[in-house]
């Protein structure tokens, strides 16, 4: 049977449950870890507390494929919510599950990632500890260069067009946007940039720094590497992944994210929405992000799969550590109030 939903601006069903991750009050804890699949989420509930004899930990999979677990972890109720991929995905994760719980609550996404520069190794667990940014591909850049072979008078200052697409130069004030350009040298058309890069969004200073402490007491200091973090909304483009299948425009981009961004160490999808909307959340969300170095992005070695179990298992027992110790607000009188 399908469920009803009211409410278009913030669809819940007759129970409560939100539209994508289908969780409702009293089925999720305060404190957070979120992964990447269903798999690491079912295997880090290996580290939840065993469930009283003859109960189950609570485990809900919602039409859209968002598992969520919940336990106890040392005696501290957690959930582990699979997230999926992608900024979107987050998106709905940390504002469904701001939604069915009261007082504030602490995030810890524990993901995988590609290392961009050293001292990040295969491997290693990389903290966020200096926030995140995001790196969007611009489709504008690629509907200018169409516009402009086909118009090629109307978009440039200089009236003249390009014959390649790539070639013009002097482009008028359509293509002047305040992102950031890493496409240098003759191939790169005067004032277009494919990708857009934001400015860092901050971690939960206080939250990032025990998960370090965590992680290191775990796999050893050397394991963990602090730094700033790199969202980007593919895998490919803006990662800085290169083929001849699409026009990218995309081979300087890892190097000028390394050289605008000393301290970058981690490239993934899922951080900078995490600690976008943690900013935005008027104080009542606590977040950072932790990753399993998967692919060394300098050398192009990849991890192997067999290996990357028990270093999940690793960041997960750290990070389900941090969200126990963590200090979070309770819920206002206010809000107890509306509950009862
Ligand atoms: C890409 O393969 C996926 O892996 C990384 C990226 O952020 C993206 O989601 O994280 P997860 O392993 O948590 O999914
Ligand atoms: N996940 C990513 O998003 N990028 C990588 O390079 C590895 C894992």
């Amino acid at each position: 049977h399908k469920p009803l939903y009211k409410d278009a601006n913030f669809p819940t069903d007759a129970e409560g449950r939100t539209y994508h991750l289908g969780t409702r009050e009293g089925e999720v804890a305060p404190r957070i870890l979120s992964v990447g699949s269903v798999a690491r989420a079912q295997l880090l509930s290996s580290l939840l507390d065993p469930p009283a004899p003859g109960k189950q930990h609570f485990q809900r999979i919602s039409s859209r494929g968002f598992l969520t677990i919940t336990g106890r972890f040392e005696g501290a109720p957690v959930s582990i919510v699979s997230t999926h991929m992608g900024m979107p995905n987050m998106d709905f994760v940390v504002r469904e599950n701001r939604a069915v719980v009261r007082g504030q609550i602490a995030i810890v996404r524990l993901g995988t990632c590609g290392a961009v520069q050293r001292p990040a190794k295969l491997g290693d667990l990389l903290v966020a500890s200096h926030g995140s940014i995001a790196v969007r591909r611009d489709p504008d850049y690629w509907s200018m260069l169409e516009m402009d072979e086909h118009q090629p008078s109307a978009l440039t200052a200089n009236g003249s067009g390009s014959s390649n697409g790539h070639a013009a130069n002097g482009h008028a004030a359509a293509v002047a946007q305040p992102n950031l350009c890493f496409v240098e040298g003759p191939s790169a058309p005067a004032g277009r940039r494919p990708y857009a890069v934001s400015l860092p969004v901050r971690s939960d200073p206080g939250l990032a720094s025990i998960l370090v402490e965590e992680a290191a007491a775990v796999v050893g200091p050397g394991r963990v590497v602090q730094g700033l973090n790199a969202s980007a909304d593919s895998f490919y483009s803006s990662q800085g992944r290169t083929g001849s299948l699409f026009d990218d425009g995309n081979e300087g981009l890892l190097g000028g994210l390394a050289a605008q961004h000393p301290d970058l160490v981690s490239l993934e999808m899922e951080t900078f929405q995490l600690l976008d909307l943690a900013r935005c959340s008027r104080g009542s969300i606590r977040a950072t992000g932790m990753c399993v170095a998967l692919a060394e992005r300098y050398s192009n070695d990849f991890l192997e799969y067999s290996k990357l179990e028990a270093l999940e298992i690793a960041g997960g027992t750290a990070a389900l550590r941090a969200l126990k110790r963590v200090p979070l607000v309770g819920p206002s009188a206010e809000e107890l109030s509306e509950a009862a």
